[in-house]
C-alpha cells in the first residue's frame, strides 16, 4: 500500500451502485473499503467484482468482527475465525476486528486472517460522537496482560507501554498480538498522537469532512493527520467523495489535499 493511501468508503445503497462508484473512481484513490451493508445484500462475491476494477490496491472489508474465541487442543475455533475463513480467496486483503471481546478474539482474528494473508485492523477507539464513552473507561495494564496469560496466550507486551484505558489496552492487545494495523479517529488528533507513543503500525483513519467536530477545513484536518500518524497511514474518506456533485472531481481534490499536506515530509 502507499504512504498516506486514500481509501474510499464505498457507503452506498446497493452493491450496483458500490460497483458504479467503484468503476468512476477506483482509478483515483489508492484503496476501497466496503461495508457490512453492501456485504449482507451482494454477498463476499461483491468482493471480487470490486477487486476487479481496483486490482492489487488494498480492499478493506470493514465488518468490525467482535465475536468469541475459542482455543482447543485442535487449535481455533470461535467464530471469529469462521467469519475470517469465509473471506478466504474473495479479494479482501484487510479486515477491521473488535478489540473489547479480549485476548482471545483478537488472536483468533489475527490467526486465521493470517492464514487467508488478510490483514487486521484492530479498532482502540472510533471517530463518531460519543464513541469515547465506553473506550475511554480506565483499565491498567495488568489486567490485560493476565487475562492474555489466562487465555492460554503465550504473548510479549511492549515494556515501555503505559495502559490507562480501554484504548490503550486495546493497542497493548494489537501490538503483543501482531495485528496489521488499527483505526484511529482522524476526528481526535489528539488521540492519534497516543496511538503513535505506543505503535508504529499503519494507522487507517475515518472522520474526514462531515464527522470532525474541530471546526478544520478538509486541508487543515489532512495536514494534521499526515504530521501525526506519518507515512504508514490511509485516510478513509467517504461521503466527502460519494456525496459530491462530482465523485470523480471530489476524489482528485482529496488526492491533492493529500499531496499538499504531505509534499515536504
Ligand atoms: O464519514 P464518512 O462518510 O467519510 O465515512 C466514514 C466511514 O468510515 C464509514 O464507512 C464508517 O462506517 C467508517 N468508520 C468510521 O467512520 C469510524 C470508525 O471509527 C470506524 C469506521
Amino acid at each position: 500500500m502507499r504512504d498516506y493511501a486514500i481509501v474510499l468508503a464505498a457507503d452506498l445503497p446497493t452493491p450496483e451502485d458500490v460497483l458504479s462508484l467503484v468503476k468512476r473512481v477506483g482509478d483515483v484513490v489508492d484503496g476501497v473499503k466496503v461495508g457490512e451493508a453492501t456485504l449482507l445484500q451482494g454477498g463476499v462475491a461483491v468482493l471480487q467484482r470490486v477487486r476487479d476494477l481496483t486490482h492489487e490496491k488494498p480492499l478493506l472489508v470493514d465488518l468490525k468482527i467482535a465475536d468469541i474465541g475459542f482455543l482447543a487442543d485442535t487449535g481455533w475455533h470461535g467464530t471469529n475465525g469462521k467469519i475470517i475463513k469465509s473471506l478466504e480467496d474473495s479479494g479482501a486483503t484487510h479486515v477491521t476486528v473488535h478489540g473489547f471481546p479480549g485476548p482471545l478474539s483478537v488472536a483468533e482474528a489475527v490467526a486465521k486472517a493470517r492464514e487467508s494473508s488478510i490483514g487486521v485492523l484492530l479498532l482502540p477507539l472510533m471517530s463518531h460522537a460519543g464513541a469515547k464513552l465506553f473506550f475511554s473507561r480506565p483499565l491498567v495494564r495488568d489486567d490485560v496482560i493476565d487475562s492474555a496469560l489466562k487465555g492460554g496466550l503465550d504473548v510479549r507486551f511492549p515494556e515501555a507501554a503505559s495502559c490507562k484505558d480501554v484504548t490503550d489496552g486495546i493497542l497493548l492487545l494489537g501490538e503483543a498480538l501482531g495485528v496489521e494495523g488499527y483505526v484511529g479517529p482522524a476526528t481526535r488528533p489528539e488521540e492519534l498522537q497516543r496511538y503513535r507513543t505506543i505503535t508504529d503500525r499503519p494507522i487507517w483513519c475515518p472522520g474526514f469532512g462531515r464527522q470532525d467536530r474541530l471546526g478544520r477545513s478538509l486541508g487543515d484536518q489532512f495536514r494534521e493527520w499526515a504530521m501525526i500518524v506519518g507515512p504508514r497511514s490511509a485516510a478513509i474518506v467517504g461521503s466527502t467523495i460519494f456525496g459530491a456533485a462530482d465523485p470523480v472531481a471530489a476524489a482528485r481534490e482529496v488526492v491533492s489535499l493529500r499531496d499538499s499536506a504531505t509534499e515536504n515530509h
